[in-house]
């Protein structure tokens, strides 16, 4: 039998784990990575996707498993690509993102270890990684390649899902060995592929719980969009007649459009909390902004008990006391709980409670359109792209959320439709996701339609994955909300100083988005009234290339979109962890 380089082992168990994308920089540590790939790449079913900065790459593989619910694999070298791609992936930790991360350094005789002595490109991989990812390790021969990166995919889907880190040297990978000497398994055999259910008693204590309740909230988080929850929530929903509300990170995980559905920022996902009997808290840890599940926001837990669907044990009953915790994966869960109420109670209308919540959301939606009733305003009001997405835009586009204030107009006007579907950092906040975003998404789902709405100032971090797109040719779509400024920023000075400070410069040149675009191979468009934004996008979704819609916004009302009381309120600490 031929030997086989590290590379080539490794490019083999990555197959194993059926990955389609390794997104990655190259560089002459990794050559033989790239030699395996143009030789088997085609046959394995494994692209090589080349991002212009490493961190844009981990974002690209962060909206991959989003979109897929599957791990996702980035590349970077020794040193600078190592710290590029260290950004991303702090990104990709807080977010709960399966991405596994796979740096090189140099030779093992000078790495690491050894970078007292002088060798160039050497800094402390593992540490600098360790307290980003849930794992990480260093391949130190070329028999562990197999065994080392099933750790590393075991470890990032298990539980909370998160990114794992392996560091393998140059030599490690150029090595040549008897492949007879190890055996690469399929996924099935090393790591969890079949959705953990909870245990059935507990499934009946729980159901005994809601059914017993004459009002429920369902509240989902990003556990329950992870798990592409969306039916089986709903289907619950439906048959208890209860609310349905979520964390920002799982819009779409219920259809925004349904009648059990209350928003985020609507004061009626706030009664839901704390006037339903009971609360079944799907995939969230009921953090900072869910107030920390506890009063005055939500019911007292002594009164009103809380049902937890949740895959990872450790998060149970993290900030407010449970009565039942159902630990598994909350499609499965979901599932089975449905079926225990089902047994017991037959299928409710929508109480009295739910009639009172729909006139509060009604009048705040009544409300916010009202504000953006006129399309031949200028310039424009932000949420007035978000009026005419939502009517444009099929209702299984994959939308990727970026900036500040800008995605706090998408929080008041956006309608989700589809679960894994809204791309946002709802942990982070971490600007210059949206474009890559995009990009991984369009990846991950070439059949459907992907775009992004993004702050100007956010636009600018990943900018140059513009020509990324542009060479993938990859048509997505990407406006820009134009206040040429870090809008949330002014926000945050007017509440600190009770004043602007410009000496912040927070003011940015004037820059023609649109044009950029075009030098990029991209098409561009500039809209300066809502009215013009449709037959804008009508041109960029016909041009087959990516795009870049300049959309002139109001800055004035830009630094105050409707809500922020609320994401103050939250971030205050006034309503304080207990
Ligand atoms: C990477 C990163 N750097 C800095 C911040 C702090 N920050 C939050 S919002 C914001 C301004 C965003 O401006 P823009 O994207 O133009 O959106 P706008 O608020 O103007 O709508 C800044 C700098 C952040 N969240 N992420
Ligand atoms: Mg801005």
């Amino acid at each position: 039998m031929a030997e086989m380089t590290g590379a080539e082992l490794l490019v083999r168990c990555l197959h194993a784990e059926r990955v389609r994308f390794i997104h990655a920089i190259t560089d002459g540590t990794y050559m033989t990575v790239m030699e395996a790939l143009e030789r088997l790449g085609g046959e394995l079913g494994i692209r090589l996707i080349v991002p212009r900065h490493e961190a844009a790459g981990v974002h690209a593989a962060d909206a991959q498993t989003r979109v897929t619910g599957e791990p996702a694999v980035v590349m970077a070298c020794a040193g600078p690509g190592a710290a590029n791609a260290l950004s991303g992936i702090i990104c990709a930790q807080a977010e709960g993102s399966p991405v596994v991360a796979i740096t090189t350094c140099r030779r093992s005789e000078i790495s690491d270890a050894y970078r007292h002595l002088g060798a160039s490109q050497s800094p402390d991989h593992l540490t600098l990684f360790r307290a980003a990812v849930k794992w990480n390790g260093k391949v130190e021969h070329w028999k562990r390649i197999p065994d080392m990166l099933r750790h590393a995919f075991r470890v990032a889907v298990s539980g909370q899902p998160g990114p794992t880190h392996l560091l393998i040297p140059e030599d490690v990978l150029a090595r040549r060995e008897d492949p007879e000497s190890v055996r690469i398994w399929k996924r099935e055999a090393y790591r969890v592929t079949e959705r953990p259910s909870a245990p059935a008693g507990a499934v009946q204590r729980a159901a005994e719980i809601l059914a017993g309740a004459a009002t429920v909230n369902v509240h989902a988080g990003n556990g329950a969009q992870r798990a592409g929850a969306g039916p089986e929530l709903r289907a619950l929903a439906e048959h208890l007649g209860a609310a349905v509300t979520c964390s920002i990170a799982a819009r779409g995980v219920m259809p925004e459009d349904h009648e059990l559905f209350f928003a985020p920022l609507c004061t009626a996902s706030f009664l839901a909390h704390q006037k339903a009997q009971a609360v079944l808290a799907v995939g969230t840890r009921l953090g900072e902004f869910a107030m920390w599940g506890a009063p005055p926001l939500w019911g007292d837990p002594a009164v009103q008990p809380t049902v937890q669907i949740e895959a990872e044990p450790a998060n149970v009953g993290l900030n407010r006391p449970v009565d039942v915790a159902l630990v598994g994966d909350a499609k499965a869960v979901l599932a089975q709980l449905l079926e225990a109420l089902k047994a017991r109670v037959p299928q409710r209308a929508p109480g009295a409670l739910i009639a009172e919540l729909q006139g509060v959301q009604a009048a705040w939606r009544k409300e916010l359109d009202e504000l953006v009733s006129d399309p031949e305003r200028t310039p424009i009001l932000t949420g007035a792209i978000w009026k005419v997405c939502n009517d444009f835009f099929p209702a299984d586009a994959i939308v990727a959320l970026d900036g500040g204030n800008t995605t706090m107009w998408s929080m008041n006007y956006l309608v989700a439709r589809t679960q894994r579907s809204t791309l946002y950092t709802a942990n982070m906040g971490y600007l210059g996701t949206g474009l890559p975003y995009a990009i991984g998404a369009k990846l991950a789902a070439p059949e459907r339609v992907v775009y992004c709405v993004t702050g100007d100032s956010a636009f600018g971090f990943n900018i140059q994955e513009l020509e990324t797109a542009a060479r993938l040719e990859l048509p997505i779509v990407v406006i820009v909300a134009v206040d040429g400024a870090y809008g949330m920023e002014k926000t945050a000075q007017r509440r600190v100083f009770g004043r602007d400070a410009p000496w912040f410069h927070h003011d940015l040149a004037p820059v023609r988005y649109d044009q950029v675009a075009v030098a990029m191979g991209c098409h561009g468009e500039l809209v300066e009234r809502a009215s013009q934004l449709r037959p804008a996008l009508e041109r960029a979704m016909a041009s087959g290339r990516p795009a870049v819609i300049h959309a002139v916004v109001d800055p004035v009302a830009n630094v105050d979109p409707p809500g922020m009381w609320i994401w103050n309120a939250a971030r205050s600490g006034k309503v304080a962890l207990g």
